[in-house]
């Protein structure tokens, strides 16, 4: 069998593809939460895990240098998707990409009277693509993580973020106003890898189709 090289982010992707791998007959030798080694061996001697940062899942799938990998669709929505064929919605880490803005903001009537909005988020393109089609202008602000502060210290009006519970956004004051998007993992393949390991990544596919139609 081919060796086959699966890209895993820590938390909870890794914790919730733990089953649709074993449903494969994939269980992972080390624990990513208290083991330092970034390269994971399996049950199963031609498959090991590769633990990388979320947001990097796709361009080690995209390069090659996984064969598959787990990405969430926000991640996947800033990445592009080149080289990278999605044939499964694995229907875990699931949430939605909101729009929230401060409880005393009236973001309707600032849409309404065509206010330029700053936003700050992690997630540019979407947002971007988001606010275009609705015809609201807005100035971007890049941030890598805790959006939930920017409106609370000035730095923005609204933020773009990911709300699962909506726990962080009362803690913080903060109200979702708009949905752009339901979020879930999505199973990756390198293009090139499934052509050339089919006979290895096609049953792999499969066992996960079936763990999520379950
Ligand atoms: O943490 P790190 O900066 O390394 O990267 P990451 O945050 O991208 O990774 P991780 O492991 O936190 O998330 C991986 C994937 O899980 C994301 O790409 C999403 O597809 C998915 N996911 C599902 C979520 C959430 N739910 C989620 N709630 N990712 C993040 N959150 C955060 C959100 O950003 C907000 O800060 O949780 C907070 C809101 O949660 P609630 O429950 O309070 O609403
Ligand atoms: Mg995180």
């Amino acid at each position: 069998m081919s060796p086959i090289t699966i890209a895993l982010s820590k938390g909870r992707i890794f914790e919730e593809t733990l089953p649709l791998l074993k449903a494969a007959g994939v269980v992972p030798r080390d624990d990513p939460e208290t083991s330092r080694k970034l390269i994971i061996a399996t049950s199963r001697p031609e498959v090991r895990l590769i633990i990388v940062r979320a947001s990097d899942t796709p361009t080690y799938v995209q390069y090659g240098a996984a064969d598959m990998g787990i990405a969430g669709k926000d991640v996947l929505l800033e990445h592009g998707g080149d080289g990278l064929y999605q044939p499964l919605d694995l229907a875990i880490a699931a949430c939605r990409m909101m729009v929230a803005v401060p409880q005393g903001f009236d973001y309707a009537q600032a849409v309404k009277q065509g206010a330029r909005l700053r936003v700050a988020t992690k997630y540019l393109q979407t947002a971007r693509e988001h606010f275009a089609a609705k015809g609201v202008h807005v100035d971007l602000i890049k941030l890598y993580g805790s959006m939930e502060l920017a409106p609370l210290v000035g730095l923005a009006d609204a933020i773009v973020d990911l709300v699962s519970s909506g726990n962080t956004l009362k803690a913080n004051n903060l109200r979702a106003v708009e949905e752009i998007v339901p979020i879930s993992a999505r199973l990756i393949i390198n293009v090139a890898a499934l052509k050339l390991k089919r006979a290895a990544i096609q049953p792999l596919i499969d066992a996960f189709a079936k763990a999520v139609a379950r």
